[in-house]
């Protein structure tokens, strides 16, 4: 940690001194501190925090520690979070669109004096194992120690980066503040720190590779390596370089014969993608490793193959439903150094959640700070831990990390899987015909809604194209057809194969066909042997290549009757899946819609006649 009152500066960038100096300028912190990245600074900010009221240690768990947000900042705010391009057609129909010009006027104006109180932190930090080829760095501007704490752990923060950036590397600029400048005197006095949401502002501008963000303290709002550089920013990046950044999973799995692959997967928010990624397999002799529980970053190799890097450090994982059974490997994670929030406090300095596992022992303190009690309440209110409580933890803390999760050449990626929560229609699992095909699962993946939520009927399919749809950073049908050129970089067989899952699937009479979880192992082993080439496991079928009947051993619990259903290629329910795509989904992305998306699309039809 260095504190800035005259001392030398821990970089000659002089690019970087010159927009810090102006950001100080701007924003009137009482003081400037340069992250190094040490054990001793993340100390600091938990003692900071600590002093402030807005940090708890945790008596039971060593090292971790308990903030409360506002409850008005408690996740991502997709309606303030804005792709500033320079034409609108540029950030495509998916996202928020809104002129750099006008939005940098407004901000500045926002950011003016809106550090004052408080101390400004210049955090360079990693994205991917210092100094690979397929990493990038940010320098990450903030008011909120919070902030740097998590970065500690989610990012590979601190000197080493400033070496790495030499005096004249390419950094993308990250701009946050909380938006709470304190008056003369004055503290958080335990209250967490943020704007009102008119106020808040997570703004990308994809033309600068710039981030600005402003007012909310919570993850991907204020936590600027994740949602906003990872994947706004790197897919902007990765059209223009010939490269992939996806919100994907990255795992490894190793047969009985000790024969490993590595597996990438997408999947929409809360589907399950860090459970997927720590599983530990029902079936015996199977190895499953994390690499990755977010985002994956791809890059071709000299071999012409696709190569994966996890470019975080951490999880930022929800905590509500994680327990020893459906996530053990998350569970060990959590032991030690780790920072919850928003999840409920015991008594005796431990956390609690809905779906933990077992019930709250005695009167719980609850996400807002109010006493809670499990049972014998006349009065019902609400949760313990708020549905979007998260712990942030440390990747070196989890037992199931792969020994090369860290390999700065990357994993060579052997599948892709795409999923959604999908009751009817899309069997358990299904393989593409090509990489054009793929493409196509990739861009109709989407969740069924089962209760009606905000304005849509139950029964209709919530599209998240790649589940990227909250986190690409321009023209989502420029994105397909950067999909469709990818696969024209290499030979097809150098290609991954792609998947497409559902674990989801329900009988007729609304029960779950498919445990899950550990069990999903048994899919993640089809997978390994279509990948590896063994034959007699699969047949063609108008939708594309699916296990054989006796491919997949059935789990305790279900049935030969439930695995045929399961496996079953449901011509009417893809019918009418197809004319869904067809008058709702693919007319958003107008004239950008790839032909060969298009062309997919007629293919399949046809197939169905
Ligand atoms: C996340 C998300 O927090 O996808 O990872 O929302
Ligand atoms: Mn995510």
């Amino acid at each position: 940690m260095n504190t800035h009152t005259g001392s030398a500066l821990p970089t000659r960038h002089q690019r970087l001194i010159t927009w810090i100096n102006e950001v100080a300028a701007m924003t009137t912190p009482d003081a400037v501190v340069w992250c190094d990245g040490t054990a001793r600074e993340y100390a600091a900010m938990l003692q900071i925090t600590q002093e402030a009221g807005t940090a708890t240690p945790l008596a039971k768990r060593p090292g971790s520690f308990l903030f409360r947000s506002d409850p008005s900042d408690v996740a991502r705010v997709e309606n303030r979070t804005y792709i500033a391009a320079r034409s609108r057609e540029a950030a495509g129909p998916t996202n928020n669109w809104i002129d750099p010009v006008e939005l940098k006027s407004t901000m500045k104006q926002l950011y003016r004096g809106c550090m004052r109180g408080r101390t400004m932190y210049v955090i360079p930090f990693s994205m991917g194992p210092v100094g690979s080829p397929i990493a990038k760095i940010g320098v990450e501007v903030t008011d909120s120690p919070y902030v740097v704490a998590n970065m500690h752990i989610m990012t590979r923060v601190g000197s080493r980066v400033l070496e790495v950036l030499g005096e004249d590397g390419e950094f993308i600029p990250c701009l946050h503040s909380v938006g709470k400048p304190l008056g003369p005197g004055e503290s958080d006095g335990g209250l967490w720190p943020c704007a009102p949401l008119e106020q808040k502002y997570i703004a990308h501008f994809p033309e600068e590779r710039t981030i600005w963000s402003y007012g909310s303290g919570y993850g991907g709002n204020a936590l600027l390596g994740k949602k906003c550089l990872a994947l706004r920013i790197a897919s902007v990046q990765a059209r223009d370089e010939g490269w992939l950044a996806e919100h994907m999973l990255i795992l490894k799995i190793t047969n009985p014969a000790g024969k490993s692959k590595y597996v990438a997967a997408a999947f929409p928010s809360a589907c399950g993608k860090t459970n997927l990624a720590m599983l530990v397999p029902t079936l015996a002799g199977w190895k499953v490793e994390t690499v990755g529980d977010d985002i994956a970053w791809m890059k071709f190799g000299a071999d012409g193959r696709l190569y994966a890097i996890n470019p975080e450090a951490g999880f930022f994982g929800v905590a509500p439903g994680t327990s020893p059974e459906s996530n053990p490997n998350a569970m060990a994670s959590i032991t030690r150094d780790t920072i919850f929030t928003n999840v409920a406090l015991t008594s005796d300095g431990d956390v609690w959640w809905e779906g933990i596992g077992y019930d709250a022992p005695g009167t719980l303190i609850d996400w807002k700070g109010a006493e809670w009690v499990q049972e014998g309440e006349s009065e019902p209110r609400g949760p313990a831990a708020h549905p979007n409580a998260r712990f942030t933890a440390r990747a070196s803390n989890c037992p199931s990390m792969a020994s090369n999760w860290e390999d700065p050449a990357g994993v060579p990626i052997d599948a892709i899987l795409f999923g959604g929560r999908r009751p009817s229609t899309v069997p358990l699992v299904h393989q593409a015909r090509s990489w054009n095909h793929g493409v196509f699962m990739g861009s109709i993946v989407g969740s069924e809604i089962t209760a009606a939520a905000l304005d849509l009927k139950t029964g209709t399919v919530r599209r998240d194209p790649f589940a990227m749809l909250p986190f690409c950073g321009y023209h989502m049908g420029d994105y397909f057809r950067h999909w469709i050129g990818i696969g024209q970089r290499t030979e097809a067989s150098k290609l991954p194969m792609v998947f497409l899952v559902n674990w989801f699937r329900r009988s007729a009479k609304g029960k779950f066909l498919w445990p899950g979880y550990g069990e999903n192992s048994r899919v993640l082993a089809w997978i390994f042997d279509q990948c590896d080439g063994v034959p007699g496991k699969s047949i063609e079928t108008p939708i594309g290549i699916v296990p054989v009947p006796d491919a997949i051993t059935p789990p305790d619990g279900v049935s030969a009757d439930d695995m045929r259903e399961l496996l079953a290629v449901d011509v009417a329910g893809w019918r009418k899946e197809l004319a869904d795509i067809e008058a709702h989904h693919y007319p958003t992305f107008e004239d950008r819609l790839p032909a060969e998306l298009a062309a997919e699309l007629a293919a399949l039809k046809q197939r169905l006649q």
